[in-house]
Order: C-alpha cells, then structure tokens, then sequence
C-alpha cells in the first residue's frame, strides 16, 4: 500500500508552502515597496527606434515615450533601430523648427553635445544613435543622462523632428513611482508591435499602387517607415520611363544609379536619357517625383543612398 504516505506527504508540503508564505510574502512585498518609494538613485532605459527583423519597416517612436523618474535618477537611451536618431533636449528658447531638417554636416546634431548631468536648460544630445556600425555615421548605440533636478523635460529626435519626442518627468527624491521598469517594457513591446503592423498596412497599400512604370521610393505616416523600393524589380522596354515615387510624409530618399555620389543633396546625371552609368536623384523630400526613361536595353541595380544599408535596393529591367 503506497496510497498512504502520499496524502500526508501533501499536507505537509501544504503546510510548508503555507508557512513559506506567511514568512516570505510580507518580505518579498515590504522589498518591493522600498525599492517602488525611490529611496537609491536608479537608471531607467528608453528604447530609441524599433524596426522589423530585416529592417525594412522603422519605427519612429520613443518606448516608452513618457517616463516618470524621481530627482536623482538616471536615464539610459538605447539604440533599437538601423534607422539613424538622436536624443536631444533643446536649449531654453531654442525652436525645434530652428534646428530643421537636419544637418548631417553639422557636429552639433552628428555628435554627442552637453554634460552627462542635465542641467534643465541648455542643449544636450546624444549624437547620431544607430545599433549597426554601417550607418554611415559615426552612431552611438546608448545615451545615458543624469537628472538632479524635477521638472518635465521634452527631448526630440533632430532626425525626424515633431513626429519623435518624448518627456521625461522628474519627481521630488522619494516619490513612489507610477510605474516599474517592466511595465514600461511591456507597453513599449506592444508600441513597437503596433508600429510594425502599421508599416505593413502601407506596405501593402503602395503595393496597390506600384506598377512597372511606377516604383514608390518608400513611404511613412510619420510612425512608421517602409524602407524599401515597391515592387524592387520592375521590367520595361527600351525608351520607356520609370517614375519614382517617394510617397511619404517625413524621410527623404534618393535612386542612386552607378556610384553613389559623396554629397547626396543634388542629383547628378540625365534622366531623360539615361543608358548606364552613374545617375542620381538628388535628395528626394517627401512628395517628389524622379522621373527616368531608359534608352538601352540591360538589368540597372540601383540604391537609396541614405537607406541601401537596410536593404532599400531596386533593380530596373530593360529589354529590347
Ligand atoms: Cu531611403
């Protein structure tokens, strides 16, 4: 008979676990509210971006994108995208529309600006943040600040302006704070979820639109961003033309036939009569048209130069 010890072993084990948790809650909750009352100084992550797996949707958000901090506290900015960002909190007076669009030329947006203790008026920035090294810039993948005083502060991203910003909300020292860590990574999980079914929602749109004779450059609802040619291979006759859309509302693009010229602002090239070689759109702004009739028959690679890292590629087939 072995039924017997079975049930008694159970009431014990009851017994124990009972006890275990007339002892361990009461410790396990007290841990959890003295370190929830903010008494040590913490450090708080942000992620700056999200992105698809193959990278070619790219979110522009902060996750969490409020924050709620206690004086004292630190926090870390983290690259979470190929997509190029900064973490920059604007002089006192100073405009985000003053500090557009971004100038890839200029140090005071490429690199990090300002103290590593925030000082609630001046101009702090990370730099350009990126978690690839192929950019293109000289990307940092984390940005950490310390915040001594309370206030709420906005910060922007100076790539893509008033669509990207955040707020870090400094509290007296001592404040319970609103929410843990893990709360605020959950929320920016499902963010960054519902950001890439928004870019596939316009993925599949300008599916909708393209044709052989119509190629959208990418496309973004200033939340998200498809970074890629739609369709990538298209297949045309000699002397027909191609039009390239860029059918978004923030991120320029380029279609950069041939070798990717250094400054990538004015275009290069014929592209009424374009037969090999080196051809370049210019720095297309969201809106624009580059418009290109082929008059040779041959396969034509061609890239975004801002983008051709995260595989915005396009290939334009000519025949006779
Ligand atoms: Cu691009």
């Amino acid at each position: 008979m072995t039924a017997h010890p079975k049930p008694r072993l159970l009431r014990c084990l009851r017994a124990l676990i009972v006890l275990l948790l007339a002892f361990a809650l009461p410790v396990a909750l007290s841990g959890t509210a003295v370190a929830d009352r903010g008494k040590s100084p913490r450090t708080w992550t942000v992620q700056v971006g999200s992105e698809s797996s193959d990278q070619a949707i790219q979110g522009m958000s902060f996750l969490p994108k409020n924050i709620f901090i206690n004086a004292g506290d630190k926090v870390t900015w983290e690259a979470n995208a190929a997509e190029i960002h900064t973490v920059t909190f604007l002089a006192k007076g100073q405009t985000l529309e003053s500090t557009q669009p971004f100038d890839p030329s200029n140090p005071l947006y490429l690199l990090a600006q300002g103290g590593k203790s925030y000082d609630g008026h001046s101009y702090y920035n990370s730099g350009v943040m990126s978690n690839v090294s192929d950019s293109g810039f000289p990307a940092v993948d984390s940005y950490t600040l310390k915040f001594p005083d309370t206030g709420d502060f906005t910060y922007y991203c100076l790539v893509h302006g008033a669509v990207m910003k955040g707020t870090v909300y400094v509290r007296d020292k001592g404040t319970d704070y609103p929410y843990t860590q893990e709360q605020y990574n959950n929320r920016a999980d499902r963010t960054a979820r519902a950001i890439l079914r928004d870019g596939y929602e316009q993925w599949s749109a300008a599916r909708d639109q393209a044709d052989n004779h119509t190629v959208i450059a990418g496309t973004d609802d200033g939340v998200a961003m498809v970074m890629r040619f739609i369709e990538q291979k298209v297949v045309i006759r000699v002397g027909e033309s191609v039009s390239f859309v860029n059918n978004g509302m923030g991120a320029p693009h380029t279609v950069t036939f041939g070798a990717e010229p250094a400054n990538v602002f004015p275009p290069v090239g014929d592209p009424t009569n374009f037969t090999g070689g080196q051809l370049h759109s210019g720095f297309m702004v969201p809106g624009t048209t580059f418009t290109v009739t082929f008059n040779k028959a041959g396969v034509y690679d061609y890239i975004c130069a801002l983008h051709d890292f995260m595989g915005m590629k396009g290939k334009v087939v000519v025949e006779d």
